[in-house]
């Protein structure tokens, strides 16, 4: 994705954001929304990538697990306040699930999926993170989802995505399930997890196209 926010801008949200200047980092999203970026740009631009760069200086030991997880909290935070939901459409709008997968503690590319269906009129049902797998199941029968989204940050936890999807299948076959989230680094969007009718999406701009070509044809669940 062409760079929209200029670094000389990136740097000054990064270095607010490394004080925890809430106020500033709000003032600077703001004022790129006021200036008509998308806040699908925001996400990848400005959250997205301050995050990265943020776990890189925690995992270089060049600053503190509590600087971090100030930029963290910071960051849910201007998310939060930066929604804008859609409409949504009565009995008739389309619902989904976004969960982490169990022992997974990282929610903010999940909360991001959540807010971008709402964001196009859909219910989105949040179900953050560290999910156990029963109580998804049962999430699942109670909503009956169009679609399933699970994201991961950490390799290790492909194995307990894969046993979630097995899961899944075995009694909504049918309905789509996207995943996303660090765990899949460079994986490439074709590429298959092994799984029928499951789509590996890699950004927020990627989730969008889905969103949007979600075919009208598509039967309920
Ligand atoms: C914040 C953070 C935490 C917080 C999370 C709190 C929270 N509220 O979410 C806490 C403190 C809990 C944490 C804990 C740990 N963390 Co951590 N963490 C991070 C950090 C700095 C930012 C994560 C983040 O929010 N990124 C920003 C979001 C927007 O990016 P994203 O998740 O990738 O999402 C994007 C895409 O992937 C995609 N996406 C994500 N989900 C989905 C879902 C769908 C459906 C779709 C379509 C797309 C999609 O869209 C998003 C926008 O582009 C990262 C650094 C990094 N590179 O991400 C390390 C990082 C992920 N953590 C790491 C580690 C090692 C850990 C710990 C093991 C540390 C420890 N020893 O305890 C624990 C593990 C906890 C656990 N069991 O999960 C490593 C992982 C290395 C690896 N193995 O791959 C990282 C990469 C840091 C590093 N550079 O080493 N962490």
């Amino acid at each position: 994705m062409t760079p929209l926010v200029s670094e000389a801008v990136y740097n000054q949200y990064f270095n607010a954001l490394l004080q925890g200047d809430r106020a500033r980092c709000k003032s600077i999203a703001l004022s790129l929304l006021d200036q008509g970026l998308n806040i699908l740009v925001l996400y990848e631009q400005l959250f997205r990538r301050s995050l990265y760069d943020i776990g890189e200086l925690w995992a270089n030991g060049l600053i503190s697990i509590a600087e971090e997880h100030i930029a963290t909290a910071v960051t849910e935070s201007l998310i939060s306040q930066l929604h804008e939901p859609g409409i949504a459409n009565g009995t008739d709008s389309r619902r989904v699930i976004i969960s982490c997968v169990t022992s997974d503690l990282h929610q903010i590319g999940a909360r991001m999926a959540a807010n971008l269906f709402e964001s196009h009129g859909w219910e989105s049902y949040y179900l953050g993170a560290n999910m156990p797998i029963t109580d998804l199941l049962d999430a699942i029968d109670r909503v009956q989802p169009h679609v399933i989204c699970l994201s991961l940050a950490l390799i290790e936890h492909l194995k307990i995505l894969a046993v979630t999807i097995r899961e899944i299948q075995l009694r909504h076959p049918r309905t789509p399930i996207v995943v996303g989230g660090g765990a899949f680094g460079n994986m490439d969007s074709h590429d298959q997890i092994g799984f029928q009718n499951v789509h590996v999406l890699q950004s927020m701009i990627e989730l969008e196209r889905f969103i949007s070509s979600f075919g009208e044809s598509r039967e309920s669940p």
